[in-house]
């Protein structure tokens, strides 16, 4: 196997013998070979847009198919042998109506490609088709090709979610293909997967707007709300993941039944929305901190929970039976719902005895999304002026299990006090529950959401910049990104396309870029790993 896809890769190279998140090879290989059916049906959707032949299916499946292939969603040999054949079957299905609408359909490689019958077979074909370093001619195209097909796995997740509150654009299925397409190719140069590299990061900015628009039309535009760390006497359901139309489904089948529902991760943001916390009161508060965590406070949570998306840590023995996961997510001998039916969770609940006591804690604030921080921006804009704010830092992305990842901990607590931190994703984990503080009645700790309102800091960004008359890289923003798995690829690939320069990424560089792709990103956009929070502050300003 050869996995390098996500931040705490092996040695910081590749996962070659087992995953460090837990993938075994057996699964390696066979999302290898979905990747591979997915190039295949990538192209036969390629040639069908020529001819004017769409298939709504197909581009759903492809972005849920990909989607499986993130970090820490899908483990499930046989569920990822059930999207091979399904991208077979999709793709021999656009094969006829391609040939129906005169377009070309003598296909050799993936999209000529027949999967085996047997599991063993299935694997064997996944190790032809792995893309490995050793198989390329060229290691700095094959960095962007991998870069490439890492971001459209974080473009796919974006896209699967909008499309399921019915924000969908057909310029994005179409470049996922055309992409997906590319990867076959060994004619391009370096100078062309730069651009398609690039064209990843837009239209994951297009996507994004996407989900945007799905959760704010669907829930409204999310509010400061404080949101309670402790837990009420009772029933109680864990929710972790992005999916907030999963969210949804189980709020309204839970209502008036007595049990509290919980989020956990990168759910906190749901208390956010007024469709979600202000409609239904029993979404109570947030139970633990990020995903790798998980397995110990999923052993201690006394109820069912369930996984909508990543991250998904290989559950322990001692909970695993109280796990359901939904959609892309899967783990073997872990229940999978099919449907949006959660009767299997709410009996679960209901036969456990849940907390037996109040418990009082903290509370967080979240909330904080474009529209939010921009009804204050008056405000804003007169702190800065007024010298009141002097910097804004936002310190976002990923959280993860390695200890240098204290530093961005340590970078918040080192903040001078004249500085606001924006923050989002699950790397806020580890100072969500500070107390920082306020600027004249602005919380100097502002929670944009999750990984996936990414977009909203974007519009957040620009919307200063241009009330400040300048560009987006002239304003007293440093930006200091944490970076685990694909979605955060896509991300840094959108904030690249928009321009934006010195961003610090960390804890580690990816491992698929190569000295000179990084010589390039480092030339083009002066991107630099972390160093200290001491050194970087200092930097960041002026001094
Ligand atoms: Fe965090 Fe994990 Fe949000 Fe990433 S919960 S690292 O895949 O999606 O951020
Ligand atoms: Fe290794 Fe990450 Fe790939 Fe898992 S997803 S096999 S940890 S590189």
């Amino acid at each position: 196997m050869f996995c390098n896809q996500c931040e705490q890769t092996a040695k910081g190279q590749a996962c070659t013998k087992i995953g460090v998140c837990g993938k075994t090879e057996e699964v390696d290989l066979l999302q290898d070979l979905l990747v591979y059916a997915l190039q295949g049906l990538s192209e036969v959707a390629n040639e069908g847009r020529k001819v004017g032949v769409e298939d709504k299916e197909a581009d759903v499946f492809t972005c849920e198919a990909l989607f499986s292939t993130l970090t820490n969603v899908n483990f499930d040999p046989e569920r990822i042998k059930d999207y091979i054949f399904k991208a077979v079957e999709l793709r021999d299905r656009l094969k006829e109506k391609v040939k129906a609408a005169g377009g070309k359909t003598d296909f050799s490689g993936p999209a000529a490609f027949v999967p085996a019958q047997s599991m063993e077979e299935l694997i064997k074909q996944g190790d032809e088709v792995e893309l490995r370093p050793e198989k390329a001619k060229d290691q700095d195209i094959f960095s962007l090709k991998l870069t490439t097909l890492y971001g459209l796995k974080g473009v796919a997740a974006y896209a699967y979610h909008a499309q399921e509150l019915g924000q969908e654009d057909t310029k994005v299925y179409a470049f996922m293909h055309e992409a997906m397409a590319n990867l076959t190719r060994d004619d391009l140069s370096l100078n062309d997967w730069v651009g398609i590299a690039l064209k990843v990061g837009e239209i994951n900015l297009r996507t994004m707007e996407l989900l945007d628009a799905a959760h704010t039309s669907t829930f409204g535009h999310p509010e400061p709300t404080p949101v309670p760390l402790g837990h009420k006497k009772g029933k109680a359901i864990l929710v972790s993941g992005h999916d907030l139309k999963d969210l949804e489904a189980l709020l309204k089948q839970t209502e008036g039944k007595g049990i509290y529902v919980y989020t956990h991760g990168e759910m906190l943001p749901a208390h956010g929305y007024p469709g979600l916390k202000k409609k239904y009161p029993h979404l109570y508060g947030h139970y633990g901190t990020a995903w790798q965590n998980q397995t110990k406070e999923f052993a201690d949570f006394p109820g069912p929970i369930v996984m909508t998306t990543n991250c998904l840590v290989p559950p322990k023995e001692t909970y695993k039976d109280r796990v359901f996961t939904l959609g892309p997510v899967g783990f073997p001998g872990v229940k999978h719902l099919k449907e949006l039916d959660f009767t299997p969770v709410i009996q679960m609940a209901e036969s456990m005895e849940g907390f037996t006591e109040d418990k009082e804690g903290k509370t967080v604030l979240t909330g904080f999304a474009r529209n939010a921080v921009l009804s204050v921006a008056d405000k804003v804009i007169e702190a800065v002026k007024g010298g009141a704010v002097k910097h804004f830092f936002l310190v976002g992305g990923c959280d993860g299990a390695k200890p240098v990842r204290n530093y961005y901990t340590e970078f918040v607590e080192k903040v001078p006090q004249d500085c606001i931190i924006l923050t989002l994703a699950c790397g806020k984990f580890r100072f969500f529950d500070k107390d920082l503080g306020d600027i004249g009645g602005i919380p100097r700790l502002l929670d944009i959401g999750q990984c996936n309102d990414a977009y909203s800091a974007v519009q957040i960004a620009l919307a200063l910049a241009k009330a400040f008359n300048v560009d987006v890289n002239e304003l007293p923003l440093s930006l200091i990104v944490s970076w685990y798995e694909q979605k955060a690829v896509a991300i840094l690939l959108s904030l690249l396309y928009l321009g934006i320069k010195n961003i610090r990424l960390g804890p580690s560089l990816p491992a698929f870029i190569t000295p000179n792709v990084l010589n390039f990103l480092v030339e083009n956009y002066q991107i630099k790993p972390i160093s200290t929070p001491d050194e970087d502050i200092k930097a960041c300003l002026g001094g």
